[in-house]
């Protein structure tokens, strides 16, 4: 796609070709030809392709390229064989046309395909015990009842032991374009084994009223709708100011590459923001790693809902296609998505991911006197993408500013997981929203992987805490306080928490490169709202997400580590992920490190959240700590577009603009 004004977004194997990069996704040709060369190595009518995914290649070749060398392209393929329910791993290298290693992986269970999903659909709707518990409860047009299929987790139930679970929860429709989750119907759950697709016991307890109200949130459903806003136009007639090669994108210092992966959905690489002619590292890659959202009311309906909406259900096979004017205002650029279909087919995924800018109020002012105003407005970056996985909508947001700051924010909204109660009293672990309608309360936890790189070379994470000092000759007074660093030296210490008494954040510090002011360059990570995982250290959510259980870990970098739950969460047991690679016990001092950062969000269902929650939001910050000499934005131009400053008072800058005249302009 090009638009007027030159901006590219990468479409198609064409474009790819164009800028090729060893960190480009798998373009649509590519994912075809891996999951050719899988099926003429594993020659099985039942095989289906759960993720086929660029093999990120090692930091090394990449800079051996940038020097340049050749481009690698493999292909990392996850397949499972519904013939008897194998799993399959394999590599492929793409420019050879050879499968490199295909490896069988007993007692995995990757996360279902479209298609698994159709199956368990198909199998419990067919299911008599399913059927007579609905009936029980009044629900009566079967066909229009809607089906959600659930992790299953693992409880330690022997019966579910080694097979391929999924729960299946359902909901009474009267339309087929009604709210899908205003009608739970409560104490039902189908337990379907995906490989001998059949429904292997239908839990039938903890009945509810199914609940009336049909809670449709559309805009035909509303009595009436607001009239009284009048139109708000973003106009940037000169087209945005970021350029867009292939993955590339390049807006003002900022450097980055962006692109979607099938299972974690957006994904930076290479973030690097140019000082002075040089462009200097900040991350090698940055993304969400893995999330879960563990429910905390113990009803048989409920108690199972722990989801892993990447590692278990794919975030990046679940994103949205984007709409100009809807989902993004102003000039925007997308870039598509390319999946596997568990045929192998490609499937584009497109505006998946969006870029534009936005006016964000003020960077920097300050006024010396009347009349005397520095102000400089500020402008960001934006690069987001939206997933849609079940009743949940999130969307994950990357915002660059002018003075080399970064934040990430995870916007959640969709409808509440609903549970239906009585009219008389409920537990505590669940809200009343409407009439039988409760939200059971839950936590979203949101683990983010920074692929640090501050300045290139090796880094060093401190965590800074702010103390009083103690009071004597040097404090006579009692009013000192100082922060105390405190270096994290292994991955035994990397385990840490939130302290909100002490101010704590964390630094990422380069020991080799000092600024003007002799100290180490540094980048810091500021926390953000987070919360504790609720769930008890015994609850198998807890030793499946044990990730959530902190707010900060800190890893030596390993290529094969890029999921905090493991990279089959779903049915784990526990143990995989950051409490496996932390057990090594790595010096975390001036090496490669990653950093895995954990938004967590305690969700208390509030009647406003029905029938649909508004956005709410939460992230963290990177900010330059002693990264640049002195604030890196003092060369940010003053505002050019006409302002309404009184004649003579407005110093910002309009030396030459035609049609700042004062006010007069519109
Ligand atoms: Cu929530």
């Amino acid at each position: 796609m090009a638009t007027e004004h030159g901006v590219h977004a990468a479409h198609g194997s064409a474009a790819i070709a164009n800028h090729a990069h060893p960190l480009d996704p798998l373009s649509a040709p590519e994912v075809e030809r891996a999951a050719a060369l899988c099926r003429q190595r594993h020659p099985s009518e039942q095989l289906r392709f759960v993720t086929i995914a660029l093999e990120e290649p090692a930091k090394a070749a990449v800079a051996a390229f940038r020097a340049g060398g050749p481009i690698e392209r493999r292909a990392a393929v996850v397949a499972i064989d519904r013939a008897d329910g194998r799993v399959f791993e394999g590599r492929v290298d793409l420019a050879a046309g050879a499968v490199e290693a295909w490896t069988h992986r007993p007692g995995v269970q990757p996360y279902p395909i479209l298609e698994e999903f159709a199956d368990a659909d198909r199998v419990i709707r067919a299911d008599a015990r399913w059927q007579a518990a609905l009936r029980r409860r009044g629900v009566t047009d079967l066909d229009r009842v809607q089906i959600d299929p659930w992790p299953a987790g693992n409880f330690g139930d022997p019966a579910e032991e080694g097979r391929r679970i999924l729960r299946g929860i359902a909901y009474a429709r009267d339309a087929d374009d009604a709210n899908g989750y205003a009608r739970p119907i409560e104490g039902v759950v189908a337990v379907v084994d995906l490989n001998a697709r059949e429904v292997i016991r239908v839990v039938d307890e903890g009945a509810a009223p199914v609940p009336a109200a049909d809670a449709r949130y559309d805009a035909a459903a509303q009595p009436r709708l607001r009239d009284d806003l009048r139109p708000l136009e973003i106009a940037q007639p000169e087209g945005p100011s970021f350029v867009i090669e292939g993955h590339r994108v390049r807006w003002q210092r900022w450097r980055m590459r962006v692109s979607l992966h099938p299972r974690e959905g957006l994904v930076l690489h290479e973030v690097a923001y140019e000082d002075r002619g040089r462009v200097r590292p900040i991350a090698h890659r940055m993304g969400l790693s893995e999330m879960v959202v563990p429910y905390g009311d113990p009803s048989p309906g409920q108690y199972f809902k722990n989801a892993f909406d990447s590692g278990e259900l794919g975030l990046g096979r679940s994103t949205n296609a984007l709409t100009r004017g809807c989902d993004c205002l102003g000039e925007i650029a997308y870039l598509d998505g390319v999946v596997a279909g568990g045929d192998g087919a490609a499937r584009v995924l497109p505006n998946a991911i969006c870029i534009h800018e936005e006016d964000f109020n003020i960077l920097w002012k300050h006024t010396r006197a009347a009349g005397q105003t520095e102000v400089r407005r500020s402008r960001r970056l934006v690069v987001s993408s939206w997933a849609t996985v079940g009743n949940y909508d999130y969307g994950f947001y990357w915002y660059f500013y002018e003075d080399a700051s970064i934040e990430c924010e995870v916007r959640l909204t969709g409808i509440i997981q609903p549970m239906a109660v009585g009219d008389g009293p409920i537990p505590p672990t669940a809200h009343r929203v409407a009439r039988n309608v409760a939200g059971p309360i839950h936590q979203h936890f949101f683990c983010m992987r920074v692929d640090a790189d501050v300045d290139g070379g090796g880094n060093t994470v401190y965590e800074v805490d702010t103390h009083p000092l103690p009071p004597g000759p040097d404090n006579p007074h009692h009013n000192a306080f100082a922060p105390a660093l405190t270096p994290i030296r292994s991955e035994a210490e990397s385990a840490r928490t939130v302290n909100a008494a002490t101010g704590r954040h964390w630094r990422i510090v380069n020991p080799s490169r000092l600024n003007a002011v002799g100290e180490p360059v540094a980048y810091a990570l500021l926390p953000g709202e987070t919360v504790a995982m609720m769930a008890g250290e015994e609850a198998a959510v807890a030793r499946r997400a044990t990730f959530a259980r902190r707010q900060l870990w800190v890893t030596q970098h390993a290529p094969d580590e890029l999921y905090p739950a493991g990279t089959y969460p779903s049915m784990s047991k526990g143990g995989d992920g950051l409490p496996a690679f932390t057990a090594a016990n790595r010096p975390l001092e001036d090496r490669d490190i990653v950093l895995w950062y954990v938004i967590g969000v305690n969700h208390i269902v509030r009647p406003e959240d029905f029938p649909i929650t508004s956005v709410h939001r939460a992230g963290f910050a990177l900010k330059p700590w002693g990264f640049f000499d002195a604030n890196p934005a003092l060369d940010v131009a003053p505002p050019a577009a006409a302002c309404d400053c009184p004649p003579g008072e407005c110093v910002h800058g309009h030396d030459g603009h035609e049609g700042h005249a004062h006010g007069a302009a519109r």
